[in-house]
């Protein structure tokens, strides 16, 4: 990768829609090179493309896939962890062990291989940032959400359990942490079925990537001695998971 030695770089996993997408998009504005990782190549190209960035394959449950990213970096100085998502709704007694074991590998271990992959040069870059997403599961359990809600908790402690490990270190940690965001996320859920995914966003104005996006731009932008520790952000038509107004 050829770029400024001074160009600070961000990397943005599951950047290929939603919010990684229009997180890459607003922190391009900002003057970052983005590399842009996630499995489908060929939409990854067109935005690295678009935005000026670099696009990387990259499968967050694979060891290998991941080292590579790392050893391609000549610097990081934004990392965000946006790469997951959830996988069927069925009670503990009926629960799919092979969505749990997906629901895992990506939003948790992908987390862990592609953090420990990144930190020795976040470290370097003198004033390195981590973002990860989460979401209102890391804060709460709900019925037949068993596998998101326990791999969202894992995902949310990994990260906060950094806040501390790090401390001393020019490392900020941010968590952020959204409600209902109308993305693919509800499609994947529901495994392509885009009746059932409408259903969860009908008759509420649900959030949608850049409202994320431009969170994650104001906490990038933010002086190094400032640390948002933990933002949750819903729709105003959502108290909690599953409880919302609909009109
Ligand atoms: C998903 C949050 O509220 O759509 O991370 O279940 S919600």
């Amino acid at each position: 990768m050829t770029i400024a030695p001074d160009t600070r770089i961000a990397v943005v996993t599951g950047a290929s829609s939603g919010i990684g997408e229009a997180t890459a998009r607003t922190l391009a504005e900002q003057g970052f090179h983005v590399v842009v990782g996630a499995r489908r190549l060929d939409r990854l190209e067109k935005l690295a493309d678009e935005i000026g960035g670099t696009a990387i394959e990259l499968d967050v449950t694979d060891e290998d896939s991941v080292a590579a990213l790392g050893a391609v970096l000549p610097r990081v100085d934004v990392l965000v962890n946006n790469a997951g998502g959830a996988k069927g709704l069925a009670t503990v007694l009926e629960a799919d062990l092979d969505d749990w074991r997906w629901m895992w590998e990506t939003n948790v271990l992908g987390t862990l291989r592609v953090t420990k992959a990144l930190l020795p040069k976040l470290i370097d870059s003198g004033d390195g940032l981590i973002v990860t997403v989460t979401s209102v599961a890391a804060f709460s359990a709900y019925d037949n959400g068993s596998g998101y809600t326990s791999a969202k908790h894992a995902q949310a402690v990994l990260h906060r359990t950094l806040r501390g490990e790090l401390l001393g270190k020019p490392v900020r940690l941010t968590e952020i942490a959204p409600g209902a965001v109308e993305t693919e996320f509800s499609l994947v859920r529901f495994d392509g079925d885009q009746d059932r995914a409408d259903k969860v966003y009908e008759g509420i104005d649900p959030l949608v990537a850049d409202d994320i996006a431009e969170i994650i731009g104001f906490v990038a932008s933010r002086p190094p001695h400032v640390n948002l520790d933990q933002i949750i952000v819903k729709p105003r038509d959502q108290a909690d998971p599953g409880r919302f107004h609909r009109h």
